[in-house]
């Protein structure tokens, strides 16, 4: 695809705001391109590739940590040398995702998860919770095939993204059931601690989370995927490779340590003013497009001077605040994963397992050595928190595990040590049926394309690498058009 037309479109970048002075930049600051990719996570990372090598677009990516990859973490534990994922963990074959891998010369091989033993704990006490015995393997199996048999047919308006959502009486009414109620009418109660563990989702109680909330965390192609044992990892090497690769294809275009200051858009293109962590000068972009990955936040948006109409539609989502880490804990033996699960959760109520304000895991790294008691840790709480709040919570948790004598012969030692700690703090999918059939989707989806701004992310789709790509591929093609249709959006 060549874009001849877009070289007149270069000249014509106005602003509508004038607090950008071209003047104050030096030549060499000022840098300009066809789109300007905003964050280089999973999705910004894939845009990028795909623009500038298959589809003749020049690019620049401007990312605020020092690597690419986003939600991919990855721990080399300096004893072993091994490395632990203890953010994004294996991938789904959903749409071209193994593809990409190859593209980049990083081979695949099926995930297995390493066996542990589960205990579930009060998040009240830590002691065993002894009410609560967890669904058999076949009772998980038989809830999640049966919840793809009731989802499978909403294919068309949830894959992959909401393009096609449907508004007002047209949304499948069991769609905006609370999902307690939908999991006891099709007796699928049991497919709740898998969906939780998978996905993360219901913090403060999955009950009340519309179904619909649950099948943008566990969908189809999800359910799919785990039923057939289809997930992938990169074969002996971290997760974190395919990015490395990626950045030293496309270094020259990328800006790590930075951030937008000030964004201004048009109808016509961006201006961005970038500040790096590493200079003291800023440097100047103007681009024809802005594709922005992040989650599009009210606040992660605040430079870019929102519309009234803007703010409206995307003040409508709901924080949640989640923190994934390695520690070490001499408290715990390895080979155990340990759940930390509401009061509420007993043989009969597993939907009752998030019935609290945070939720805890910490399950024993794979491959390190037994005595180095390395842990991975997953937190979330549907509160705002830092991370020393955060840490503080984990650390009394792991106290509780010892005070209550949990693992009774090793609680003598009830220090934790973070060697490694990020957040993923995000935004949902909330709204009530009544905002959705309003159109709140639609009204989110139509900022796609306005003042040169595109979006894709975790938030457009189902939230994982497979899904965010698939979404991205259905982005781009749109994004293109505009690029030829002379700035009229
Ligand atoms: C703990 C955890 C485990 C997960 N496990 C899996 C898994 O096993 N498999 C799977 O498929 N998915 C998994 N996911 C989901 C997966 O991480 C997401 O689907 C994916 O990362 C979404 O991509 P993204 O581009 O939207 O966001 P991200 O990958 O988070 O990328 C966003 C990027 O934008 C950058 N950024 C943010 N704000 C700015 C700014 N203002 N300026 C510049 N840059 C900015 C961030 O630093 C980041 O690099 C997991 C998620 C979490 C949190
Ligand atoms: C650690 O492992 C990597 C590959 O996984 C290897 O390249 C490196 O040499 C190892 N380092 C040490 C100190 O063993
Ligand atoms: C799913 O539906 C198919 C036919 O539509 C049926 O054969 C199968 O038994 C169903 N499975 C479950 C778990 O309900
Ligand atoms: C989705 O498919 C169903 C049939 O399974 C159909 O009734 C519906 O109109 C389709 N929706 C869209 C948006 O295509
Ligand atoms: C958080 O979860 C608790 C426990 O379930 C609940 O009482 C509270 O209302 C939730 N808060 C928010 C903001 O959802
Ligand atoms: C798993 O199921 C999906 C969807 O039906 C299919 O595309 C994929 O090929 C299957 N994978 C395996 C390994 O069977
Ligand atoms: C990964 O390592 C194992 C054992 O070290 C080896 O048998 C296997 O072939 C390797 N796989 C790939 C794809 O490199
Ligand atoms: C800052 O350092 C990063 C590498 O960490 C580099 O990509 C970026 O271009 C540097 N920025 C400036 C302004 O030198
Ligand atoms: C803002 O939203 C209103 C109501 O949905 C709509 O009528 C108007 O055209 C929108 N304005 C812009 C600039 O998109
Ligand atoms: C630890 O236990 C105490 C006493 O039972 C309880 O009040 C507290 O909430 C628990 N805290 C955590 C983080 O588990
Ligand atoms: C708690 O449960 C675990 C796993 O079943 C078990 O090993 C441990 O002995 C239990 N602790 C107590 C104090 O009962
Ligand atoms: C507890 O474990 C930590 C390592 O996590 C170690 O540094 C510390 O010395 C231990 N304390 C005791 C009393 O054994
Ligand atoms: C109850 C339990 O798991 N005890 C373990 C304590 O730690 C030692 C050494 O790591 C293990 O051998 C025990 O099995």
């Amino acid at each position: 695809m060549v874009l001849i037309c877009l070289l007149t479109l270069a000249a014509t970048v106005t602003s509508t705001i004038a607090s950008i002075n071209e003047a104050e930049f030096a030549p060499e600051d000022i840098i300009t391109k066809d789109v300007a990719i905003i964050g280089g996570g999973a999705s910004g990372t894939y845009a990028a590739v795909r623009l500038r090598e298959d589809l003749n677009t020049n690019i620049v990516v401007i990312e605020e940590k020092d690597r690419l990859g986003g939600h991919v973490n990855t721990y080399v534990d300096p004893i072993s040398n091994i490395s632990i994922d203890y953010g994004v963990e294996a991938y789904l074959r959903y749409g071209d995702t193994a593809a990409f891998f190859t593209r980049f010369h990083v081979p695949i091989t099926p995930y297995t998860q390493s066996p542990q033993t589960s205990v579930y704990v009060s998040t009240t006490s830590g002691s065993n919770l002894t009410s609560y015995t967890a669904p058999s393997l076949e009772a998980q199996i038989g809830a999640i095939a049966t919840w793809l048999n009731l989802t499978e047919k909403y294919a068309n308006i949830t894959l992959p993204g909401l393009w096609n959502f449907p508004a007002g009486s047209n949304i499948p009414s069991e769609l905006l059931l609370p999902f307690g109620e939908f999991a006891q009418r099709h007796g699928i109660e049991a497919a709740a601690p898998i969906f939780t563990v998978v996905s993360n989702v219901g913090i403060g109680g999955i009950e009340k989370v519309l179904t619909l909330y649950v099948l943008f965390a566990f969908g189809i192609p999800v359910t799919q995927e785990f039923l057939n044992s289809s997930l992938f990892v990169p074969a002996n090497l971290s997760n974190s490779v395919l990015y490395d690769r990626a950045y030293n294809l496309l270094r020259d275009d990328v800006i790590l340590q930075s951030r937008v200051t000030i964004g201004e858009r048009s109808a016509n293109g961006v201006k961005l003013v970038i500040q790096s962590k590493n200079s003291t000068s800023k440097k100047l972009i103007k681009a024809k497009r802005m594709l922005f990955t992040p989650p599009p936040s009210v606040r992660n948006l605040e430079p870019f001077g929102l519309t009234g109409n803007e703010t409206a539609a995307l003040s409508t989502f709901t924080g949640t605040w989640s923190f994934a880490a390695v520690a070490r804990i001499p408290a715990i033996p390895a080979g155990y994963s340990v759940y930390f699960y509401a009061p509420d959760a007993t043989l009969d109520n597993y939907l009752g397992i998030r019935d609290w304000p945070w939720t805890l895991s910490i399950t024993t790294a794979p491959k390190i050595p037994p005595e180095e008691h390395l842990f991975e840790i997953l937190f979330a709480a549907n509160y705002s928190l830092s991370h020393a709040d955060a840490k503080r919570i984990i650390t009394t948790a792991v106290q509780n595990l010892t005070i209550s004598g949990t693992f009774a012969s090793n609680s003598t030692n009830a220090t934790i040590d973070f060697v490694a700690f990020q957040d993923h703090n995000s935004i949902l999918w909330r709204q009530p049926a009544s905002e959705l059939r309003a159109g709140i989707v639609q009204d989110v989806y139509a900022l796609q394309g306005q003042h040169s701004t595109w979006y894709t992310g975790g938030l457009w789709s189902e939230d994982y690498t497979g899904n965010v790509w698939a979404f991205t591929d259905s982005v781009l093609p749109r994004l293109i058009a505009s690029l030829h249709s002379n700035g009229t959006r």
